[in-house]
């Protein structure tokens, strides 16, 4: 079949709730695809920072082609023989006491959710119901109606009411906001993404987190840092809060947590948070499953054995080197922004303009996949095992691209 007959097939059959840029993938191996032609490409979304480790990593598929054979699923109802150890291995990983496992990372955002109320209840004392948890505006979590409850993006939110009551929205990268809200005794958390994603890679001020954190740790509220996109060494450290010097109280971790090789996420916490949910209160089917915690475990020592915060924290500094070259020297890029290898390119047109999704599409044509977030903002996101020679000849597919596009 080819790459049309494939789009068209999906087009029939499938769900109408993606707009994908016109590529249709078979293979991918390291930093690169190939799609159903055979051609190449470098991937510079993995997945939305889910390959963190580089496609098919051999070393984690290997890891879920062995435990694929004994055992993949035994529900919580029963103890294995590869959930404690693995339970052991991330909490000393990360520097937690404990971890409660569940598999996509809005499941990540919901069991933090849902332990920080219950810590407000049981620990801090808030009256019941009445317990609130502050977002920050442009904040991206998930799908689900709790977490396009925090939102105010009308493509998430719009037609999917009524929503979710407790919550509290401020703007990102706003001390005197937070300062402001956490005047409320009934605040139990404040949520916030370490780097918007989806916002479209939303650097805050130098000092903003971890004033966030003091001013938390204040008010004896919970620091809930979702890091499904910024984790796993995606911004130079292994954790983004990392570069801030603090410890999140309750910290999401997905996506690149296995490699892209299943849906594992995680949530991490302090024994006086985690113990407040109790046995039966909270789950899931797959939570915790032998396959997954194999695979994730592999995937951490990937990070680990092949130093990917440094190599992102390296070529970082040289993408974000490169891409100013060409802000100064395109009238078509205004800016670069990022950390690590987590950066965007602001696009000097309107949001409701195609000029991003028409340069992805050159940028497609020369070889390298990317895609827009939020109109005129393009995401730049390679598999954290890329080489600088590899980045090099990336960012020349990118400048080549954007000045050969005007
Ligand atoms: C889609 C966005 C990125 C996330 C953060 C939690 C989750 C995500 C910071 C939920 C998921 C994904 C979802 C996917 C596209 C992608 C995305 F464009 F939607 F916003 F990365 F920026 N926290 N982000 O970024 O994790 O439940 O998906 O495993 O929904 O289109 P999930």
């Amino acid at each position: 079949m080819t790459s049309a007959e494939y789009m068209a097939m999906e087009d029939k059959y499938g769900a109408h709730n993606y707009h994908p840029l016109g590529v249709v993938l078979a293979r991918g191996e390291g930093v690169h695809v190939w799609d159903a032609e055979g051609k190449q490409y470098y991937d510079f979304l993995s997945a939305y920072s889910a390959v963190n480790q580089g496609h098919c990593h051999p070393r984690i598929v290997g890891a879920l082609n062995e435990q694929s054979k004994v055992l993949t699923l035994t529900s919580r109802a029963f103890y294995n023989n590869i959930l404690g150890p693995y339970e052991k291995f991330i909490t000393e990983y990360f520097g937690y006491d404990k971890v409660l496992p569940m598999n996509t990372g809005v499941e990540g955002g919901e069991t933090a959710v849902k332990l920080c109320r219950k810590w407000g209840y049981e620990v801090k004392g808030i009256p019941t119901n009445q317990a609130k948890i502050i977002f920050v505006t442009g904040n991206f979590w998930g799908r689900t109606l709790a977490a396009i409850s925090s939102s105010v993006d009308a493509s998430s939110t719009k037609g999917f009411g009524p929503y979710m009551p407790g919550y509290e929205l401020i703007p990102y990268n706003n001390l005197p906001a937070l300062e402001e809200a956490l005047k409320d005794p009934n605040v139990a958390g404040f949520m916030v993404e370490p780097i918007q994603g989806e916002a479209g890679v939303v650097v805050p001020d130098e000092g903003y987190l971890k004033g966030a954190y003091d001013l938390c740790q204040k008010n004896n509220v919970l620091f809930i840092a979702d890091e499904v996109q910024t984790g796993i060494a995606r911004t130079g450290k292994l954790i983004c809060c990392e570069h801030h010097g603090f410890k999140p109280d309750i910290l999401i971790l997905g996506k690149a947590l296995s490699g892209g090789v299943f849906p594992v996420s995680a949530v991490l916490a302090r024994d006086e948070i985690m113990l407040s949910i109790k046995p039966g209160e909270h789950g899931s089917t797959f939570g915790g499953n032998p396959l997954g915690c194999a695979v994730a475990m592999a995937a951490l020592k990937v990070v680990e054995d092949e130093k990917l915060s440094e190599n992102a924290q390296k070529l970082g500094v040289i993408f974000r080197e490169r891409m100013q070259n060409l802000v100064n020297k395109s009238d078509l890029v205004t800016l670069v922004r990022g950390m690590g290898l987590l950066n965007a390119i602001v696009i000097n047109d309107d949001e409701e303009s195609d000029t991003a999704w028409n340069i992805c599409l050159k940028l497609r044509d020369n070889g390298l996949l990317a895609k827009p977030t939020h109109g005129n903002i393009i995401r730049f996101a390679p598999p954290l095992v890329m080489t600088e020679e590899q980045l090099h000849e990336c960012c020349d597919i990118i400048e080549k691209t954007i000045l050969g596009f005007e």
